[in-house]
């Protein structure tokens, strides 16, 4: 399986190098992050949307003015990738710790460093909102 995504990448390609845990963690992680990218894709190709690069973790996808989905929990140290997929409108990720560029295409890669709750908006439109709930990992 190739992973385009990742090597396009410079925080999931530095995620990855970090990642160097005893096997049986490791292990167990990859399991988790493929099963979530299954979903994702799954989820994708059930709603006819056109596809863009599929990130290799947890995702959110920012398009139709809302983002998909709206609430998402992840772990502590896993990266979490926002993809641009609405028609050239532009849309940003602030929350508290991390904010994106104005953007209308490509990606937003974030690594939650603690366990929380992390409500997000996009400047432009106050209606677009969503949570990260970060987990201490197992
Ligand atoms: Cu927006």
């Amino acid at each position: 399986m190739r992973t385009t995504a990742a090597e396009a990448t410079g925080p999931h390609f530095a995620n990855r190098g970090a990642i160097k845990l005893p096997s049986g963690h490791m292990t167990k992680r990859s399991l988790t992050l493929l099963g979530v990218l299954f979903l994702t894709l799954t989820a994708c190709a059930g709603s006819g949307e056109s596809e863009t690069t599929a990130p290799t973790g947890p995702a959110v996808y920012v398009r139709n003015l809302v983002y998909e989905p709206a609430d998402i929990t992840v772990e502590v140290d896993q990266s979490l990738t926002w993809v641009w997929d609405d028609d050239g409108t532009v849309h940003d990720v602030v929350g508290d710790g991390f904010r994106s560029e104005l953007q209308t295409t490509g990606t937003f890669v974030h690594t939650f460093d603690a366990a929380g709750v992390y409500p997000y908006v996009c400047s432009i439109h106050p209606t677009m909102v969503g949570t990260v709930t970060v987990e201490a990992g197992g």
